[in-house]
C-alpha cells in the first residue's frame, strides 16, 4: 500500500480543552483529518484537559486522546502541544486564548470567538503579536466547510450570480421550546455571552460575511426571551437531554434573534436566529441573490447546492440541485467516490485540514481571529439595536 504524506510528516501536537458535544466534534475532526487528507503535518490527539479528573480520563479514552490533564495551564505548558484547541464555553475563550498565544502555541476557538468585543479585540491582538512570531490563530465557524457552503463561496467569487442584491439565513432548532428545560450555562450571559443570537447567529453572520466576501455595514435588529425563568440544573450535562432539579432561576440570554442589515456593497441582509422554532432541529437555511442569479442551501440536506442562473430561457429555468460529491467540489477529492454523501462531523476534519495548511504554509488562517472579533461586532451592534428598540409603530386601524 502507498504510503500518505501525513504518515511520515513531521507532526503537529494538538491539545483539546473541553470535551463535551463540540469537543468531542473536534477529537473526531483532529483523529480524521491527517488519515483522509494528505497533510505536510500530521496531526496527534496529545492530551485533553477538563476539570473533573473521573470524567477527562475517561473522555481521553473515548476519544483517542494519549493523556489528560486536569488544569489548562499544564496542558498549554506541554512540550508535546503545539497547538491548542479551545471547546470550553465562551467565558474561558478570551484568557486560554491570550494564553496559549503568548506560550508560543497555535490557536483553534470555537465559536463566538467570545462573550464581548473587548474580550475579542484583546484576542485578535495576542494573535497579532504571535502571528509575528510564525503561530496561527483560527475560529472555529466549521460551516464554511460544508463543501456545498464552499461551493457557494466559489460561484460567488466567480460572478455566477452577478452583483449581490440579498443574503437570507436562517438557523432554527427547537431544543429551548419546553419551559422545563433545565437552565443550563448557555441560557446564562455570564457563560454565553448571549443566547441564540452568539450561539446561531454567529454562524450565520459569518456565513454572510462569508459568502458575500464583504462586511455587513449596519444592522437593526428585535431579541426575545419568551421563557424568562426555568429550573436550576440536576447533573452535569449541559445537552439536549439534561434534566432539572429543584429551584428555579432567570434566563439571562436571548432565546430568538430577528435582525436584518446591509453588507458594504449595498446588498440587503435579513437573519433570523431562534432555539424556539418546534419541529427545526438544525435548519440552517440560506438563499442569495443577484442580478444574474441565486443560490439556496439548507443544512438539513447539506450534500446538495441549489443553482439557478437567471440568463438560461424562462421556459426551462429554474433552481438546479447540485450534488456536492464530485472529486472537483472543495474538499470531496479526498473522500468517497461522487454520490457518497458526507455529514455534520466531516466539516471539522475540513477545519483540521485547512488549520494545518495554514500552519504549514505560514499563511493566514481562515477564519482568522480578525474575522471572529468581525462578527462579534456584528453580534455587538444587534444587541445594542434590541436594546436601544428604535421601532416605528403603524398607527392601529380601529374599525
Ligand atoms: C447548539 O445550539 C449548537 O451545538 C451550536 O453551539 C453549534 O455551534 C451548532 O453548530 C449546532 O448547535
Amino acid at each position: 500500500m502507498e504510503q500518505r504524506d501525513s504518515e511520515t510528516a513531521p507532526t503537529l501536537g494538538v491539545g483539546l480543552i473541553g470535551y463535551a458535544f463540540m469537543g468531542a466534534a473536534h477529537s473526531q475532526g483532529w483523529r480524521t483529518a491527517g488519515r483522509v487528507f494528505d497533510l505536510p503535518l500530521r496531526p496527534v490527539l496529545a492530551a485533553v484537559a477538563g476539570r473533573d479528573r473521573a470524567a477527562v480520563h475517561a473522555a481521553a479514552a473515548r476519544h483517542g486522546w494519549a493523556a489528560a490533564e486536569t488544569d489548562w495551564r499544564r496542558l498549554i505548558a506541554r512540550d508535546d502541544v503545539q497547538l491548542v484547541d479551545i471547546c470550553t464555553p465562551g467565558d474561558r475563550h478570551a484568557e486560554i486564548a491570550v494564553a496559549a498565544l503568548d506560550a508560543g502555541k497555535h490557536v483553534l476557538c470555537e465559536k463566538p470567538l467570545a462573550n464581548t468585543v473587548a474580550e475579542a479585540e484583546a484576542m485578535t491582538e495576542a494573535a497579532e503579536r504571535a502571528r509575528s512570531r510564525g503561530q496561527v490563530a483560527m475560529v472555529g465557524f466549521n460551516y464554511r466547510r460544508v463543501p456545498a457552503i464552499a461551493l457557494a463561496r466559489r460561484l460567488v467569487e466567480e460572478g455566477r450570480i452577478g452583483a449581490l442584491r440579498h443574503v437570507r439565513l436562517t438557523y432554527l432548532q427547537d431544543w429551548l421550546v419546553a419551559p422545563d428545560f433545565p437552565l443550563t450555562w448557555r441560557l446564562e450571559r455570564q457563560h454565553a455571552g448571549s443566547g441564540a443570537l452568539g450561539d446561531l447567529g454567529a454562524h450565520i453572520v459569518d456565513l454572510a460575511q462569508f459568502l458575500a466576501g464583504e462586511p455587513l455595514a449596519g444592522v437593526s435588529a428585535q431579541l426575545e426571551t419568551f421563557v424568562r425563568e426555568r429550573p436550576l440544573l440536576a447533573g452535569v450535562s449541559a445537552g439536549p437531554g439534561a434534566s432539572g432539579g429543584a429551584g428555579r432561576g432567570p434566563v439571562t440570554v436571548d432565546d430568538a434573534a430577528v435582525f436584518t442589515g446591509r453588507l458594504a456593497s449595498g446588498a440587503l441582509a435579513t437573519f433570523e436566529a431562534s432555539r424556539m422554532a418546534p419541529g427545526r432541529k438544525n435548519a440552517l437555511r440560506l438563499e442569495i441573490s443577484g442580478s444574474l442569479g441565486s443560490l439556496a442551501f439548507d443544512l438539513e440536506r447539506l450534500n446538495e447546492l441549489l443553482y439557478h442562473d437567471h440568463r438560461e430561457p424562462a421556459a426551462t429555468a429554474g433552481f438546479r440541485r447540485i450534488l456536492v460529491t464530485e472529486p472537483d467540489h472543495p474538499y470531496l477529492e479526498a473522500w468517497w467516490p461522487p454520490g457518497h454523501v458526507l455529514g455534520y462531523e466531516h466539516t471539522f476534519a475540513h477545519q483540521a485540514r485547512d488549520l494545518v495548511l495554514a500552519i504549514a504554509a505560514g499563511a493566514d488562517p481562515s477564519p482568522s481571529f480578525a474575522d471572529g472579533l468581525q462578527v462579534q461586532r456584528v453580534l455587538a451592534a444587534v444587541e445594542e439595536s434590541a436594546a436601544n428598540n428604535a421601532v416605528y409603530t403603524p398607527v392601529p386601524v380601529t374599525r
